[in-house]
């Protein structure tokens, strides 16, 4: 039996929408954020943090490894690519999305939303959304001529990218410099398997 614990208000919502997508039957245990340090999920993940899944006892954390893991032990092409070189285009673009560009993005979430006011620091916001400029070109033109990441199928790559991206939305980054990579995001982000992820608890 597959179980994923963390509520969808946290990046466990990649995990969830990578499940969705498969057509996986799953258990959704919604350990919200303030529980991850608890000793049970501790125990799952000594880290202190959701997603975690829990697949018929394989016990993986991260939420990139845990959707690669998914899309290669259940998925087909195209979710799942079926050239090698195309797996390591859907591991270069998820380790990016995760080093290149997340880290600015928590940096907006947590300077304009999400920290008590008094603890904001907007100049660290406003310099989060200049640095997000040089990986939203990079982005822009590797989609230039092609409707995803890997031609022209939504895949793997795709998904990982946009959850990741997804951010962008929620702190309403301007994105109309790179209009490729704004409409590639809004085109992921308008899956059924993604609402369905987001609508859980
Ligand atoms: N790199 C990890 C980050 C996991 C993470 O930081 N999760 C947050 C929720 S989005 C969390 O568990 N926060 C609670 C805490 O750290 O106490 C991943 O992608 O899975």
């Amino acid at each position: 039996m597959i179980k994923l614990y963390g509520t969808s208000k946290s990046r466990s919502a990649r995990c969830l929408w990578a499940l969705e997508e498969l057509g996986l039957k799953y258990e959704h245990i919604p350990v919200e954020t303030t529980k991850a340090k608890s000793p049970e999920n501790l125990k799952l993940n000594p880290n202190g943090h959701v997603p975690v899944l829990d697949d018929d006892g394989t016990v993986l954390w991260e939420s990139m490894a845990i959707n690669l893991y998914l899309a290669g032990k259940y998925g087909k092409a195209p979710l799942w690519p079926a050239s090698h070189e195309d797996r390591g285009r859907a591991v270069q673009w998820s380790f990016w999305g995760m080093t290149e560009a997340e880290p600015h993005l928590i940096a907006i979430l947590r300077n304009r939303m999400l920290l008590p006011p008094e603890q904001r620091n907007e100049q660290a916001a406003v310099a989060a959304v200049a640095a997000m400029a040089g990986p939203l070109k990079v982005l822009d033109g590797a989609l230039k001529g092609r409707d995803y990441l890997l031609g022209k199928d939504f895949a793997i790559a795709d998904l990982n990218l946009s959850a990741i991206l997804s951010f962008a939305l929620l702190v309403k980054l301007d994105m109309s410099a790179t209009p490729t990579a704004q409409a590639w995001l809004g085109k992921c982000l308008g899956r059924d398997a993604f609402k369905k992820a987001r609508s859980l608890p």
